[in-house]
């Protein structure tokens, strides 16, 4: 089907930290090459996208920072659109989700749903911390993956196996808000029935074997595993305001927000929006990153069918995730590459980022950035291939024919059947957009380049201008024509460098893609400008010093895990403390006490006596590894039943900072059990 024109979001990052690397790859850089080809195409097409300012993450941060969300907010909704700006990713539109327009279009398509009888309104327990006097919802919420075990996923997610959570599923849940064990409490929430609408979800999805495998095998593994109702609002206060009476204190969940962004920010671009997302002539395209896939791919589409006037999306191409340096990229451990720092190191540089980062892009596995790499790339292929063969050309144009286009004579066979080739690579490059192959794109592009290179190195123009002037000026006269082409199919991959060559080619602007079919863009005569080189090399020591600034930010990094220990406790009397009765023992037996994960029952030589003490060190301990282990143990400790079995006593431990324990113990090995710890 051919489609009048195209309707192109990439995901709403959370406003609460600047944009890296992983960001640019994972969907705004395939996004916006997508675009712009579309563009060059003549297309009517708008690029869509927008900062995503609720949801926990904004609200944890703000806590973090000790500002407002709002502050946090307006702080990153302008550092990110700035760095989007800087590296040419060519949004029409960058809107927020705390704009009033986005307030009214959620508070619509929320009531709209509502009023059909959508929802499912139901009362239900929800984490509560106590001590936070709040709600848990989402990120608030962190514990054990009931599916791969990860111990920190988040009420929402599992970020480790991107399965999709309800708080309720997490073992041993905790607040991130105190670290507390929140109790349940009743509560009202709207929920989407997905389990009734999974019929017509299946359908959609189905209908869709074209998608990415990575992105149709989760949407199938999804409902396989059977839908289940989803709650589309929060007890939160940071958000959209829940639209109907009885909502007190409400808010939009951001899964069902954020989405709607997409519609609201077209909104503020134009007052025809509605052609965007309601005609079935429109292409509608999510880029996201993985981690995203469900939301894009089964709860959005599930409330566009519920709403029932939008087109729903043709297509999710989601990435996988870009690593670093063999690492996971990580905001909060400063493993990254920011896109700000990087420009004040490479300026005008940009596109030798896009390049890498297109042709690195971890479009059907993760993948990995290196500095040795970006080096490699640049220098072996932008400087060595692209920017050789234009540099080439166009020096020998000013040095032969004062920078005037020369005729081209005469063709030979080999250059019929080269100007043949050259002309196919406008389809060849469209196709792999087409199909959201980028790198292969971009491998097109190159070997387009590569053409050109092999071209000058075969014919040798500058050993030929001796002997047969006529030849060169037709070999010259070619290898123009394939550089004003490559700045034409260049443009989407590299926007910054294709503007510099068509600036310095003279060509006209205006140029569109399909005439890098013909090969005569630059007519015999015509006056190029002066040539300056596209690309320059990076030197070792360049990269060494970013490899230097990641060790540094590793080596920071286990600075600031030592320096987070648990807060220092208030003054004690030395007579308190020599109330505690602390002796050397050794562990006679041990056991592990039945259905607990933690506990241990240990019977100990006290040098007084010999008794029963209970543990909580099974993660740390087998029982068969400690007997006969010396230990310190408070003695005169209050007994305590623990699961039925009286305790006496406490042993000593000391905890490091990853939870792990180990005993606190005599190092002499000729200490007697009974011996005072003072
Ligand atoms: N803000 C998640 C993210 O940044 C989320 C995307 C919203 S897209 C509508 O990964
Ligand atoms: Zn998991």
């Amino acid at each position: 089907m051919t489609y009048k024109r195209y309707t192109i979001t990439a995901a709403l990052p959370y406003a609460n930290g600047p944009v890296h690397i992983g960001h640019l790859a994972g969907c705004y850089l395939p996004a916006d090459i997508y675009t712009r080809y579309l563009r060059s195409k003549g297309a009517d097409v708008k690029y869509i996208c927008g900062s995503d300012e609720h949801g926990v993450p904004i609200t944890i941060k703000a806590k973090k920072e000790g500002i407002t969300p709002q502050q946090v907010v307006d702080k990153y909704n302008k550092i990110m659109g700035d760095s989007f700006k800087e590296f040419g990713i060519s949004f029409d539109i960058y809107s927020r989700t705390s704009s009033p327009t986005h307030h009214n279009t959620a508070s619509e398509f929320f009531k709209t749903l509502y009023d059909k009888g959508v929802f499912k309104e139901e009362i239900t327990e929800q984490y509560f911390d106590e001590k936070a006097n709040q709600f848990l919802a989402d990120r608030y919420i962190i514990g054990t993956c009931p599916k791969c075990g990860n111990e920190n996923a988040y009420g929402d997610q599992c970020e480790k196996c991107g399965t999709s959570l309800s708080p309720t599923e997490l073992i041993n849940p905790r607040s991130t808000l105190s670290g507390e064990k929140p109790v349940l409490k009743k509560t009202k929430n709207w929920f989407l029935p997905l389990d009734t609408m999974q019929p017509d979800i299946e359908k959609y999805i189905d209908s869709h074997k074209d998608w990415k495998p990575n992105v149709y095998g989760q949407c199938k593994s999804w409902l396989n595993a059977g839908l289940q109702p989803r709650a589309m609002t929060r007890d939160l206060d940071w958000g959209v305001k829940v639209p109907i009476p009885d909502a007190e204190g409400k808010v939009l969940y951001v899964w069902f927000d954020a989405p709607i962004g997409y519609i609201s920010a077209t909104k503020d671009l134009t007052p025809d929006w509605e052609k965007y997302w309601k005609d079935k002539e429109t292409k509608l395209v999510h880029f996201i990153g993985k981690d995203n896939i469900v939301f894009h791919c089964i709860i959005f589409p599930a409330m566009l069918m519920a709403e029932g006037s939008f087109i729903l999306p043709e297509n999710v191409p989601a990435n996988e995730f870009l690593n670093l340096e063999g690492d996971k990229i990580s905001t909060s451990r400063n493993w990254a590459v920011w896109l700000h720092e990087y420009l004040l190191e490479f300026k005008d540089k940009q596109d030798v980022l896009r390049y890498t980062l297109c042709a690195n892009a971890p479009e059907t596995k993760d993948n990995d950035f290196t500095w040795k790499d970006f080096q490699a790339k640049n220098n072996n292929e932008l400087v060595a291939i692209l920017g050789n063969f234009v540099n080439r050309t166009l020096v020998l144009t000013h040095k032969y024919y004062e920078g005037k286009v020369p005729d081209a004579a005469e063709y030979t066979k080999a250059d019929v059947l080269l100007l043949d080739e050259i002309s196919k690579y406008p389809a060849k490059i469209a196709a792999s957009i087409e199909q959201y192959r980028f790198r292969e794109a971009l491998g097109e592009l190159m070997n387009l380049a590569r053409l050109g290179n092999k071209y000058l190195a075969d014919n040798e123009p500058w050993n030929l201008v001796k002997t047969d002037a006529k030849r060169v000026q037709t070999i010259m006269n070619i290898s123009l024509q394939i550089s004003a082409n490559l700045s034409v199919l260049m443009e989407p991959f590299l926007p910054f460098t294709a503007k510099k060559l068509s600036t310095m080619l003279n060509l006209n602007e205006g140029l569109k893609w399909n005439d890098a079919t013909r090969t005569n863009l630059l007519l015999s005569g015509h006056q190029i400008g002066t040539a300056s080189l596209l690309f320059e090399k990076v030197e070792d020591e360049t990269i060494a010093a970013q490899v230097q600034k990641l060790e540094d930010s590793k080596k920071q990094n286990a600075l600031d895990n030592v320096a987070a220990v648990e807060p220092a406790k208030a003054e004690t009397s030395f007579d308190d403390f020599s109330k505690m009765d602390i002796r050397t023992g050794t562990i006679l037996e041990a056991e592990r006490v039945l259905k607990t994960d933690k506990l241990l029952k240990l019977l100990i030589d006290t040098g007084i006596d010999k008794r029963t003490v209970v543990s909580g060190i099974a993660g740390s301990y087998k029982p068969e590894e400690i007997i006969g282990q010396q230990v310190c143990i408070l003695v005169n400790l209050a007994p305590r039943k623990i699961k039925g079995i009286e305790s006496r006593g406490m042993i000593l431990m000391a905890e490091n900072n990853k939870g792990e324990l180990s005993f606190v113990a005599p190092t002499r090995p000729d200490m007697n059990n009974g011996g005072a710890v003072k």
